[in-house]
């Protein structure tokens, strides 16, 4: 047989709650209680104040850049929630907010972060994530480390990485792919297809169909599912948990979702979207789906609603207080955090506060020969 064929595949698309809030109760079975909905559904709502008064921080020069999470928490809750808080480790890129909130990152960091401060990056002991990434791709090689690290230890952990459908266009998206499957390593790529990279929309950005089968070719395990659905996430990321667990390996889930804002507070998305398509999305907004689902099942109602608004906003405003309050770093801060024992060069540099080069010609700090330098 000269032509046989040597390879098919396909990729199942997973949705539990549908975009009415009508929920499969068949493929609901074994995953999230009303209790854990409701809770689910109270981190969406201080999430999303967060988002709205960073926005407004930035406006106000008080923030710098900021992406907006709104849309996607369903798949930062769903994802996050199936991880074990103290255990699993989450390698994020920056829409992931809600994530890194259920595994202990304080709010206060991501606001520190975004607004420039570097102890916004400083995470607490036994909270099991790194910092926020920002150059596109990078963390997948890290996650990659740290669940080949899981493997080799013997430990029974698993890692998740975060990213957009950009990312799976850069290379290291590819090689963290190889690398993760031929090692075998624990590991969830979970990729936010939020439809743009910025300005280019996923058409654009790749020739696939689907990010999903991108996985494939790799020997990963693939799946796509609604991303705007609560009950989906969770039953991917909970599966692929224990396939990697039992030593299954690598996923690649492909959460289909929306960014609703702007790219980042930098951006101006009137200028490339049309308003009709944001419109049908906001349709499908993962807090209307849910909020319809809870109010069905007689578990919400406009006074739950009202109270948990108040509640988030005061405590997010108590977040934003103590950011505007941070006292400011030394700048000698900015020699700490990397080694344990500062390198010799290093150390006279934060003593004297001058770099070698500088030390060797005084004039490039506008100092006089064998004047004195202040620490
Ligand atoms: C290596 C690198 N190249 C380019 C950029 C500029 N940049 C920032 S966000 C972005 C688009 C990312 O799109 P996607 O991966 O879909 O994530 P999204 O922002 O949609 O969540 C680009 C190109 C960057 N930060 N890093
Ligand atoms: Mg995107």
């Amino acid at each position: 047989m000269p032509r046989r064929t040597v390879y098919t595949a396909q990729i199942e698309h997973l949705q539990i709650l549908d975009e009415n809030g009508v929920l499969d109760e068949q493929l609901a079975k074994d995953t999230l209680t009303d209790e854990q909905v409701v809770f689910l559904y109270e981190q969406m709502i201080a999430c999303r104040a967060l988002d709205e008064i960073a926005f407004k921080l930035q406006r106000s020069g008080r923030m710098h850049t900021y992406p907006q999470n709104k849309g996607q928490e369903a798949c930062a809750l769903g994802s996050g929630f199936a991880l074990r808080k103290g255990v699993d480790f989450l390698v994020p890129c920056y829409r992931e907010n809600a994530a890194l909130f259920l595994h202990g990152m304080p709010m206060r960091n991501v606001l520190l972060h975004w607004a420039g401060d570097e102890r916004g990056n400083q995470i607490p002991d036994g909270v099991h994530i790194t910092p926020i990434a920002i150059p596109i791709g990078t963390q997948m090689l890290h996650a990659t480390g740290v669940a080949w690290a899981f493997k080799m230890r013997k430990e029974d952990r698993v890692a998740i990485t975060y990213f957009g459908d950009g990312a799976t266009s850069e290379g290291d998206f590819h090689e963290a792919m190889n690398f993760a499957t031929v090692f075998n390593v624990p590991l969830i790529f979970f990729c936010q297809n939020n439809q743009w990279a910025i300005s280019v929309p996923r058409e654009q950005q790749m020739a696939s169909e689907t990010v999903a089968q991108k996985g494939l070719a790799y020997g990963a395990q693939c799946i796509q599912v609604d991303g705007n659905d609560l009950f989906a996430v969770y039953k991917a990321t909970t599966e692929a948990r224990e396939r990697a667990r039992a030593g299954g390996g690598v996923t690649l889930i492909e959460a289909i979702t929306y960014r609703l804002a702007d790219h980042t507070t930098a951006d101006d998305a009137r200028r490339y979207r049309e308003a009709e398509e944001v419109d049908s999305w906001k349709a499908k907004d993962p807090m209307i789906r849910t909020r319809k689902y809870l109010e069905r099942k007689g578990l919400w109602d406009d006074a739950k609603q009202a109270e948990t608004q108040e509640r988030a906003d005061a405590q997010v405003k108590q977040i934003v207080d103590e950011v505007l309050n941070y006292p400011a770093p030394h700048a000698s801060e900015m020699f700490d955090h990397m080694y344990a024992e500062l390198p010799d060069e290093l150390r006279k540099q934060r003593d004297t506060m001058r770099t070698s080069s500088l030390g060797q010609n005084p004039s490039q700090a506008g100092l006089k020969a064998g004047e004195a330098v202040r620490a």
